[in-house]
């Protein structure tokens, strides 16, 4: 039995059936990103982050190599709170340095994708045998789901650039969670992509292999096999473009041909040819964004670093 007769057979979430049905109702018809990540979206994003022309991932992994040791050693960091860890592949530089610190003592890994976060669980705890792993999973646009009282100081990190997939309102509810969730030694390390040449940037979102427009598309195998929906994913077009004002990438689906989907229990939702649906943005950011952005969310801007070509930036906040 395929997993879309499956979906058809059981209910459809409720809220992920009432969130779709308003995104698509839209006149820019749009969904959250959050929702790209079952098991093969979370593979594809990998695969994204090893992509020559994807900078950021590897931009932001040296720059925590290069300070996350002593920045852990001054902090005394005895958990690590992430937000979005998904493979928690850039995470293990962190986790070693408390590690070499003598402090660690539990990872809590957050993540809506609850599959793929079970796996990177069981790798850690592989890994690191001294280490309490507590996943939790939550979608982070609504709730942190904190296991329970954390040994101090905790850092709490949300690292990969995940904060541009927020538009501003949505983003600065995240960070005061965030900031509610703190007690006053901990501290809050978060990656931000840079504004920069418009053409390096949105060569990171047109890879030539195809790899982000699977990574795309496979939003509508998402809602095939969650919801039964009968979307043709290959009769949608990746477009991803930046929109200069708003400094942020923009992803879209764009019908070819005029189609028309059936969701059950959402009805028939109608695509005219050259209609988007819009998947994600991706938000660029500079220092002052990121500390207007921290100001309304409570939060002090304590330290701020960008790698050599500012591409990427790093910074760390406080309660303020
Ligand atoms: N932190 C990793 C992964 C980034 S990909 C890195 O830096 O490479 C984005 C991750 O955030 C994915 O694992 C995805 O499942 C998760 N994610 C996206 N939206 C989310 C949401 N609303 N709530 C919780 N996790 C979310
Ligand atoms: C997870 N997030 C920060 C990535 C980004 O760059 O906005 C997701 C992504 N979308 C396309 N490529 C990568």
């Amino acid at each position: 039995m395929t997993r879309r007769l499956q979906a058809r057979e059981s209910a459809a979430d409720p809220r992920m059936l009432a969130e779709v049905a308003e995104g698509l109702a839209l006149p820019q018809k749009e969904l959250s990103p959050k929702y790209f990540y079952d098991q093969r979206g979370s593979e594809l994003f990998e695969e994204i982050t090893r992509l020559e022309e994807y900078y950021p991932t590897r931009t932001e992994r040296r720059m925590l190599e290069a300070w996350m040791p002593a920045l852990i050693r001054r902090l005394g960091t005895r958990t690590l709170v992430e937000l979005g860890a998904g493979s928690a592949e850039k995470t293990r530089v962190i986790l070693d340095a408390m590690r070499a610190a003598g402090t660690a003592e539990l990872y809590v890994p957050i993540d809506v994708s609850a599959s793929f976060l079970g796996q990177t669980a069981a790798c850690l705890r592989r890994e690191y045998p001294r280490l309490l792993v507590e996943p939790a999973i939550a979608d982070i646009s609504e709730e942190l789901n904190l296991p329970r009282r954390l040994p101090r100081p905790a850092l709490y990190a949300f690292l990969g650039s995940t904060i541009g997939n927020f538009y501003p309102p949505a983003a600065i509810r995240l960070l005061s969670r965030v900031h509610a969730a703190m007690g006053s030694g901990d501290r809050f390390l978060m990656g931000v992509d840079l504004r920069k040449d418009v053409a390096r940037i949105e060569a990171a979102y047109n890879d030539p292999r195809g790899v982000t427009a699977e990574f795309n598309r496979n939003m509508l195998l998402v809602l095939n096999d969650e919801l039964g929906a009968d979307f043709e994913p290959l009769a949608f077009d990746h477009r991803a473009f930046y929109e200069s004002e708003a400094h942020r990438i923009e992803m879209h689906l764009v019908a070819r041909e005029p189609q028309d989907v059936t969701i059950p229990g959402i009805g028939i939702v109608r695509f005219g040819a050259g209609e988007s649906l819009r998947t994600e943005i991706s938000c660029k950011h500079d220092r002052e964004s990121v500390a207007q952005l921290f100001e309304a969310a409570g939060l002090e801007l304590e330290e701020w670093r960008t790698d050599e070509e500012s591409l990427f930036g790093l910074v760390v906040g406080a309660r303020a």
